[in-house]
């Protein structure tokens, strides 16, 4: 066990630069005795805060202050956060409860403490000042729906002149035809809805969609971070650029079993990003592939009527196809082991983000 502890924060705090991805089951495991302590006392702080509202002075007040500064919600202005619930943090848990689709009351009430319980990534959602999730903005109004996708700055999207788009693999990643068909699949997810249509090419540098492994600093100003955190991104369109950090141990089947409970489903990530690469942004839809929390350890690869109304805003209907009405999008498939080991990688991820801004 103590060797398995050595491995676990070793492959925590090592960022290797090798362009080799693992693919389950190599790789880190982490121990699950190693859990419950590490979130214990956070999650708890987080839970008693239920009902707090504006004038208040409650101890975990300040940390959930550092919860909404890393996400974007509280500005740096000052660096030790007081246990008040001042204007700052009722105007960040307003917004927050926007993004969410959530009462916005600005009161910490019992559904709001519960959203930020959940796992999510670790990204922000609100970038220099303005929302990257469209809240309650009802970006567009569809007969008796709201639309809840967004579009990057400026709703850049590939040329009319370019529908038929090309995509390579890294060439020093050698991956195997069992990961390739991985994206395959995950392009064929867009192209069903749309005009565009996905060839694999081999000419890397030709290719208007480039898909490669890398850790740590890989040369474009968004380093990847090791073992989850962030585990992929992509660049707007024309970039084309689709990245995965290669310290995440990828599944790239749906076996799930007993081996890492820290491994990502490789086409659930590779559909949203590929959202990213054709120019979406991110939904407030809880369904929707472009939802900006991962449900770890389960695959959620299809897309929600959602992502379909936002990609067909940029690019219209697949003329091929005869079901423009709109599909059946049922309930997505979970079975037990996948409940498992979701839980598990629940954990894990708060145990991460709580202990990243905890320090
Ligand atoms: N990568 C982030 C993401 O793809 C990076 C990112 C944040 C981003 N904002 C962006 C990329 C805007 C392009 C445009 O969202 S991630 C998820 C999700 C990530 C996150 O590694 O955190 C998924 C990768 F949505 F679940 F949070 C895949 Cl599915
Ligand atoms: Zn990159
Ligand atoms: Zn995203």
């Amino acid at each position: 066990m103590k060797i398995a502890a050595v491995l676990f924060l070793f492959s925590v705090f090592s960022s290797s630069i090798t362009a080799f991805p693992h693919f389950f089951p190599n790789v880190s495991s982490i121990p699950p005795s190693l859990l419950p302590n590490i979130t214990a006392g956070a999650w708890d702080s987080f839970n008693n805060l239920s009902g707090c509202h504006l004038g208040q002075k409650v101890p975990g007040i300040s940390k959930l202050k550092n919860y909404f500064h890393y996400f974007g919600y509280i500005g740096n202005i000052s660096k030790n956060f007081t246990d008040d619930y001042d204007d700052a943090l009722e105007t960040a848990v307003k917004n927050y409860q926007l993004n969410f689709n959530l009462n916005a009351t600005g009161e910490l009430d019992e559904s709001t403490v519960k959203q930020i319980l959940k796992p999510r990534c670790g990204v922000a959602d609100i970038v220099n000042g303005s929302s990257t999730m469209n809240s309650g903005k009802a970006a567009s109004m569809t007969g008796h729906t709201v639309a809840h996708y967004s579009f990057f700055p400026g709703t850049p999207r590939w040329p009319r002149s370019r529908r038929d788009l090309t995509y390579a693999f890294e060439p020093r990643n050698q991956l195997t035809d069992d990961v390739k068909r991985v994206f395959t699949n995950a392009f064929a997810r867009w192209s069903e809805w749309t005009p565009l249509t996905f060839t694999e090419s081999n000419n890397y540098n030709t290719a208007d969609l480039k898909i490669g492994f890398y850790g740590g600093n890989h040369g474009d100003g968004e380093d990847f971070d090791g073992v989850l955190g962030t585990l992929a991104h992509a660049f707007a369109p024309p970039r084309g650029l689709l990245h995965l950090d290669s310290d995440e141990t990828w599944i790239i089947d749906d076996v799930f079993a007993s081996g890492s409970p820290s491994a990502m489903d490789l086409e659930s990530v590779a559909v949203h990003e590929i959202g990213h690469l054709l120019g979406l942004g991110h939904s407030s839809v809880e369904d929707a592939i472009m939802f900006p929390t991962i449900s770890s350890g389960i695959r959620k690869v299809e897309l929600a009527r959602d992502d379909v109304e936002g990609i067909q805003v940029l690019y219209g209907t697949n003329p091929d196809s005869n079901s423009t009405t709109g599909p059946s999008f049922g309930e997505r498939e979970m079975s037990g082991a996948h409940v498992m080991s979701s839980v598990v990688v629940q954990i894990i991820f708060l145990a991460v983000g709580l202990t990243l801004f905890v320090l």
